[in-house]
């Protein structure tokens, strides 16, 4: 049975041709400036910042409208602290040898190890939960659906809308990362999926020339 109720499209905004080539040139000028920063400064960042990306986070298209998110945004050093601690636990086993040599053989171009002191430099930390039950409201316990999909898709807005607002971040994935479900406290319903670093970028930040080389149109798309 169809139960839609439905509400007419009247937020929605059209854009002659040429308005709109320009716009979309404007943001693929803008997107191509989102680089991930390894080195962060310590300036603060307003919470009201961090508050309206996540908003924009949760008007992600997902399953069903379940919205089956959660973000903990972190700011408390104590916390990040506790973050560092145990995520270059993991990175270390990572980086000796648990990754195997392939994975290793991967990142070295990038650069990266087992040290991770942006995660206490950092003004702001947002831990990313997707959840496997939940449902529209806070009450409901019900199955969620296409919950990778739908957590991704609104990890993408969260590190757009967080560019957008002239912040730098970072998408780390310590692994294992079941110590972040402890640490911000979430249910066993509840998977840690991405902890995003946010904030401005060191001075001296750089970039590996590695992440600068992105595959050509072709490469990535084909037209029928
Ligand atoms: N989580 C580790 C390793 C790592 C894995 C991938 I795939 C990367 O693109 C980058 C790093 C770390 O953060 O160092």
């Amino acid at each position: 049975m169809n139960e839609e109720k439905a509400l007419p499209l009247n937020d929605f905004i059209s854009y002659d041709d040429n308005t709109m080539l320009e716009k979309s040139l404007a943001f693929f000028d803008h997107i191509k400036r989102r680089h991930s920063v390894r080195k962060f400064s310590d300036k603060p960042v307003a919470k009201s910042v961090i508050e309206n990306a996540i908003k924009a986070a949760g008007r992600a298209p997902n399953g069903a409208n379940h919205q089956p998110w959660h973000f903990c945004a972190i700011s408390s050093s104590e916390v990040k602290k506790q973050i560092r601690d145990q995520a270059e636990q993991h990175e270390k086993r990572f980086y000796d040898g648990s990754a195997g040599e392939e994975w290793l053989d991967a990142l070295k171009p990038l650069g990266t190890d087992a040290n991770k002191p942006y995660l206490e430099t950092a003004p702001w930390l947002i831990a990313i939960f997707s959840q496997k039950k939940g449902g529209l409201e806070e009450s409901d316990n019900k199955q969620n659906y296409y919950i990778h999909e739908s957590v991704g898709i609104a990890t993408g807005f969260l590190i757009t809308a967080l560019h957008t607002a002239g912040l730098a971040t970072l998408t780390h994935t310590p692994k294992p990362m079941s110590f972040l479900s402890k640490i911000c406290k979430r249910p066993d319903t509840e998977r840690a999926y991405m902890l995003l670093v946010v904030g401005h970028p060191a001075e001296d930040a750089t970039i590996p020339e590695h992440a600068v080389k992105k595959k050509s149109l072709a490469q990535i798309c084909t037209f029928m």
